[in-house]
């Protein structure tokens, strides 16, 4: 279905039109097909999360926003799906927080691709962009998402991984990194093994990182310093999961019985 026939009407119009979305950059060689697997699996999450930042969320977006005004070399990684689905998102945290490195990193990686990504990225209005020649590799890792910016990834201390893998997270935490996942699902090996994992859905999550960063930016370091330790992972992922049960136990719980007539029924 085109995006032209898609009825606005339709409850998951959103849901569709994001799906065409990607189908077309997948055309065109932004997105892998991969991609749009990994995309279907974030939404299958978000159904279960309710598909809105859950409080637990909305704490993880807090203090990664601290952690970033801390960070003396901030670096977000942007893959094929995030440039798809946010590069205007990513574009105005990057004007929010002028520091932060945003850096190319592909699995699926081909120079053409790169360049594509980085395009997206530049007409979204990403002023730098790393990570299309990347010139050093992560140890540790044989996939192409080895392949890093000496300048941008490999330098920072605190690094954004949204939409990740997990070996690529282990390997960042590995190399002395403070790494801040983004990705609806709280049991993959990337949510589990950053520091701060944010299980919210992409869009939702960097727009809150920039009103984060904007709220808090003039105040004082132990101020934020506060926010940033504010929350741990574990506390966290154990939060994430207790939402989807909750929320799960709710939903199947027979509806409750049908009172007595009343008069006028
Ligand atoms: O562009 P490339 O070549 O680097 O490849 C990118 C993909 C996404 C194909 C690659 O990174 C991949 O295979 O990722 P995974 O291992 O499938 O992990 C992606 C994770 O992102 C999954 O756990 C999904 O639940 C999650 N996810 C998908 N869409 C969203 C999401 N999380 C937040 N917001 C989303 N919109």
């Amino acid at each position: 279905m085109t995006v032209q026939r898609i009825p606005r009407s339709h409850p998951r119009y959103r849901s569709l039109l994001v799906r065409s979305d990607l189908a077309e950059k997948m055309a065109t060689g932004l997105v892998v097909p991969e991609g749009l697997m990994a995309h279907g699996r974030g939404e299958a999450f978000d159904y279960l999360l309710g598909e809105k930042t859950t409080p637990e969320a909305a704490r993880a977006e807090r203090a990664a926003a601290a952690r970033l005004l801390l960070a003396r070399r901030p670096a977000l990684s942007v893959n094929g799906n995030v440039a798809a689905l946010a590069a205007r998102e990513v574009a105005a945290l990057s004007k929010d927080l002028p520091r932060l490195t945003v850096e190319v990193n592909l699995f699926h990686r081909t120079p053409e691709r790169a360049r594509r990504v980085a395009d997206t990225l530049r007409r979204a209005g990403v002023r730098r962009v790393l990570g299309e020649h990347p010139t050093a590799r992560l140890r540790g890792l044989a996939s192409d998402r080895a392949w890093v910016d000496a300048q941008g990834i490999l330098r920072a201390d605190v690094v954004v991984v949204p939409l990740e893998d997990g070996d690529r997270a282990e390997a960042l935490v590995r190399a002395g990194k403070f790494v801040i996942a983004i990705d609806l699902n709280p049991l993959s090996r990337t949510s589990r093994r950053a520091q701060l994992p944010i299980v919210d859905e992409l869009t939702r999550a960097l727009h809150n990182l920039g009103r984060g960063v904007r709220h808090m930016r003039d105040w004082p370091r132990p101020q934020i310093l506060a926010v940033a330790h504010s929350v741990q992972a574990p506390e966290l992922l154990g939060g994430y999961l207790k939402r989807i049960r909750v929320r799960l136990d709710r939903l199947a719980a027979p509806p409750s019985q049908p009172g007595p007539p009343r008069r006028g029924d």
